[in-house]
């Protein structure tokens, strides 16, 4: 296997991964964190001139930069202009990086990492964020584990999202929320499952994974800070409310509870609620709630809408502040803001549901398809739809083991190695699900094993690292 090289720029911002013990308890120490990783073998080779990784099983070495905040803070020190500051580090050092690891401190990463997913717009590399709940310092750690992986997943997959991992998980960041003080499961995203997980071998869940933008990358700063936040509870005073919608916000998430109620009997509060929106301040019903959503079920939860409150859907109170921030901070209307406030930017909202869905995934749907392709009898319309539809709808039924649909395909002249968005070969997804008999199938009529996709991966690297012994022998 040849030896290629990642490039990753590791942007240190803080957080109790870098810290040491002080007589005030643990605090950042700067330039701590790149001498220690110079030591460690699994960071870094010695026989190599640079930061860079040994090996990994794919043959692949990351080279890395670490790029250190002059003054490493507490994350609870976060604050607005640090996210400009990492969503410029990034832009400036775009082209010269495969990939980004941002280390930060657990207690708002959850908030960094909804902001940057807004202002990095269009992005086409991976982004993630990490850190832990033990120090670097300490022998035993979840620093090491967690930063190998997040380095790992960086270096070798291709992600364009802002992404956080803790713990073996891969979130999308703006799903994300803290559920632990001190455990070291200390994120969890309760209405989106992980886009990957790494273990004995890292499973990347692709269906779930934002495509890459058409767009060239821009960052959109948010410069906006008149947004707040509430929660909701028994006996809550209509003054306190009316004191968070005060000038100069311009944006509130009201925390409620469930699936989006409120005591919708107080009528001091309603007649808070109204007085803003008519403002035009911008009020989001979110569910105190780590999992779920907010709906109209209730009666306590649909009079919100008749004063001009909007709803947050799945999002989470940490997303959508930092999302009203970003749309405040450009120059919308304040019905283009409650638009988007309620349609997904960055994935941050699962898009309603409200139509049947099918998905590729389904026999009938993959075969309609490919019936009504075969049967379209104008050349030129027929050669435009079978060159975009058939490598999707081919890798779907390799993934599920359509043996019918794919022969029945490959007879219409489908192009056994052509690939999908992500550089995949109908070939590589079989081999991935272990559809052994498809594997089969498609090596009978010419399929390539050793095509890479845009992660570098061949079908048999496929089977290797998801240990389909029948399908490996079928590549021997
Ligand atoms: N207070 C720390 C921080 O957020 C907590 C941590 O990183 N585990 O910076």
């Amino acid at each position: 296997m040849q030896t290629d090289i990642a490039r990753l720029l590791l942007l240190y911002t803080g957080g109790t991964i870098g810290m040491m013990p002080s007589e005030r308890g643990y605090t950042p120490v700067s330039g701590y964190l790149e001498r220690q990783l110079e030591a460690m073998p699994q960071f870094h080779d010695k026989t190599m001139p640079r930061l860079t990784t040994p090996p990994s099983r794919f043959g692949k070495r990351i080279r890395y930069d670490v790029l250190e905040y002059a003054h490493p803070i507490d994350s609870a020190y976060m604050d607005v202009q640090d996210w400009v500051q990492i969503a410029h580090l990034i832009e400036q050092h775009y082209d010269a990086y495969d990939a980004f690891v941002i280390l930060h401190g657990t207690d708002t990463m959850a908030y960094t990492a909804s902001a940057l997913s807004f202002m990095l717009e269009d992005l086409a590399k991976t982004v993630i964020l990490t850190g832990s709940q033990i120090p670097l310092s300490q022998s035993s750690n979840d620093a090491i584990e967690n930063l190998l992986g997040a380095m790992t997943l960086a270096g070798h997959y291709e992600i364009p999202e802002v992404c956080l991992f803790f713990r073996g998980h891969l979130y999308r960041g703006n799903r994300t929320q803290k559920v632990d003080a001190a455990g070291l499961q200390a994120f969890d995203s309760g209405n989106l499952p992980p886009l990957a997980t790494t273990g004995t071998h890292i499973q990347v869940d692709w269906d779930l994974i934002r495509s890459v933008p058409r767009k060239p990358f821009r960052v959109q700063t948010i410069t906006n800070r008149d947004v707040a936040a509430v929660r909701i509870f028994p006996g809550i005073r209509a003054d306190a409310l009316a004191n968070f919608l005060k000038p100069p916000i311009q944006g509130l998430v009201l925390e409620t509870y469930g699936s989006g109620n409120f005591p919708a009997n107080r009528l001091d509060l309603m007649e808070v609620l109204r007085l803003a929106t008519e403002r035009g301040v911008v009020i989001v019903n979110c569910t105190q709630c780590h999992k779920g959503m907010v709906n109209s079920d209730y009666a306590a939860g649909s009079a919100l809408y008749d004063v001009g409150v909007i709803s947050g859907s799945d999002m989470t109170p940490e997303a959508t502040l930092t999302k009203l921030a970003y749309l405040l901070s450009q120059d919308l209307p304040t019905d283009e803001i409650k638009q988007q406030m309620q349609r997904s930017l960055r994935g941050e909202r699962s898009e309603p549901q409200n139509q049947t869905r099918f998905s590729f995934r389904e026999r009938a749907f993959l075969d309609s398809v490919a019936r009504t392709i075969s049967s379209i009898a104008s050349s030129d319309d027929k050669v435009h739809l079978e060159r975009t539809l058939y490598p999707v709808l081919l890798c779907a039924a390799s993934e599920i083991g359509d043996l019918e649909g794919i022969q029945r395909m490959l007879d219409d002249g489908a192009d056994i190695n052509a690939r999908d968005y992500n550089g995949r070969t109908p070939l590589h997804v079989a081999a991935a699900a272990g559809q052994a008999h498809t594997v089969q199938l498609l090596l009978q009529h010419g399929a390539s094993p050793l095509v890479a996709d845009r992660s570098g991966r061949t079908p048999i690297d496929e089977a290797h690292l998801h240990q389909h012994p029948d399908v490996i022998a079928l590549f021997k």
